[in-house]
Formats: C-alpha cells, structure tokens, sequence
C-alpha cells in the first residue's frame, strides 16, 4: 500500500507460507516471513536492500521515494509520515495498532473449542480501543488525518486479514463488534481507498497464509 501510495514501481511475488519457497527462504528471507521489500541491486543501487519488517519498510519507502536511483517516481508523492503527533500521541497510537494482530492471531490459531470466548472477549478489547482512538480522532477519515499514512499501511492488511478469516470461519468468533461504528466505517473507507484496492490480495490468499493453523 506505501508503494502504491508513493507512486513506486513494484513486482508483486507472493509467497505460499505453507510451502516457502527454497529461493526465498535461501536470497531473500531465512526467517520465512512475509512481507519482505527487496530493492535489487543495479546502477545506483548499489548491493541493494532487503527489509523484512513491514513498518521499517514503510518507512524506507517514504523515506526514499524521491531517490530516482531506486527506481521510485520523480513527480511529487505524499509524505506518509504523520505529522503534528506528539510521543505521547505516538504511544497511544502504537498501542492500539499493536494490540489488534496478536489478539486476533491468537483467536486463529487456537483450537481448544473452551477458549473461543475468552480469546474473543480480548479481541474484543483490543477492537474496542482502536474505536475509541477512531472516535476521538473524528472527524478524520483515516488515522492520522483525510490521507492515509505509514501507520494506516500498518493498520488496513491486518484489519482486511480478521475481516476475511471472520467471514470465512464463524466459529472462531473474529468480529468488529457491532458497537464499533467507527472501526466499520475506518474499514470501509481504508479498503476503498485506490492504494488499497491496487495491493490488496485475494481473499482466497488470505486464506490459504492461515490454513497451516486451521
Ligand atoms: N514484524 C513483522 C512480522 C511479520 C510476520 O510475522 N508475518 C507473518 C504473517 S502475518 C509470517 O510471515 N509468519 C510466518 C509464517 O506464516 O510462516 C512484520 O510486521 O513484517
């Protein structure tokens, strides 16, 4: 979504976690995780970069976007870095962004049918807070303001994995509860903005990353 957002030049590989490719595993990332950003080597490259943490490579990525020798794009790209926050902002902002995944990856890959509920309860919670900072923030479309931001191109993937895998196995009772308005709204507008629509995977992939826990 930052490379879209930036206006950069990008090959999309996708990676089938449940069956890590040997070239990826072995040039790319020996961790296995995903996403990886690789800038290849090449004439103003020099040996190239390889960031396997998505927020880091955010910020490479807003960093570096007006670097022609990268290959990113010479007409003006919006900054995506949040301006005017305060540490204290920060903090909070990192906090409840920080909260949903764990919550949420946790309810998936449980599968002791006694701790459904509990899991769901902190989810809950986690979603809670994100409404509330989402509340607060009014009237604001996105989290940082009417334009997205590194912080929203952290947030959007993570929300369109618990909305797909929620849709896809009730059981698990993965929901934004009803009483979070605002978080259905932030969702809805984040996953209609063009730089989403342009990145976002299929469900089916969604799905599939998720199926060796399931
Ligand atoms: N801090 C990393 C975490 C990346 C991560 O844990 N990715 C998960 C998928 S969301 C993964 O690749 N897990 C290993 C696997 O599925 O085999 C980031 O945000 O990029």
């Amino acid at each position: 979504m930052a490379l879209a957002l930036k206006k950069v030049d990008y090959q999309r590989v996708l990676i089938d976690t449940a069956n890590k490719p040997d070239w990826y595993m072995r040039d790319v990332n020996p961790h296995g995780t995903v996403p990886t950003l690789q800038v290849r080597a090449g004439p103003g490259r020099g040996d190239g970069v390889i960031i396997t943490d998505s927020e880091q490579a955010c910020a490479f990525i807003d960093d570096k976007a007006h670097s022609v020798q990268l290959g990113f794009a010479e007409e003006i790209v919006p900054e995506l870095a949040p301006k005017n926050l305060d540490e204290h902002q920060k903090q909070r902002l990192n906090d409840v962004i920080g909260g949903v995944f764990p919550a949420f990856a946790a309810c998936v890959k449980n599968t002791e049918e006694a701790k459904v509920d509990e899991l769901a309860v902190v989810l809950e919670s986690k979603l809670t807070a994100l409404n509330d900072y989402l509340v607060e923030n009014k009237p604001s479309m996105f989290l940082c303001g009417d334009t997205p931001t590194t912080h929203d191109c952290n947030l959007a993937p993570k929300l369109y994995h618990l909305r797909v895998v929620g849709s896809h196995l009730p059981a698990k009772k993965i929901r934004i509860p009803e009483k979070c308005a605002a978080l259905s709204q932030y969702i809805r507008d984040i996953e209609a903005h063009p730089a989403f629509q342009e990145t976002c995977y299929p469900e089916a992939v969604v799905m599939a990353g998720w199926s060796k826990f399931l």
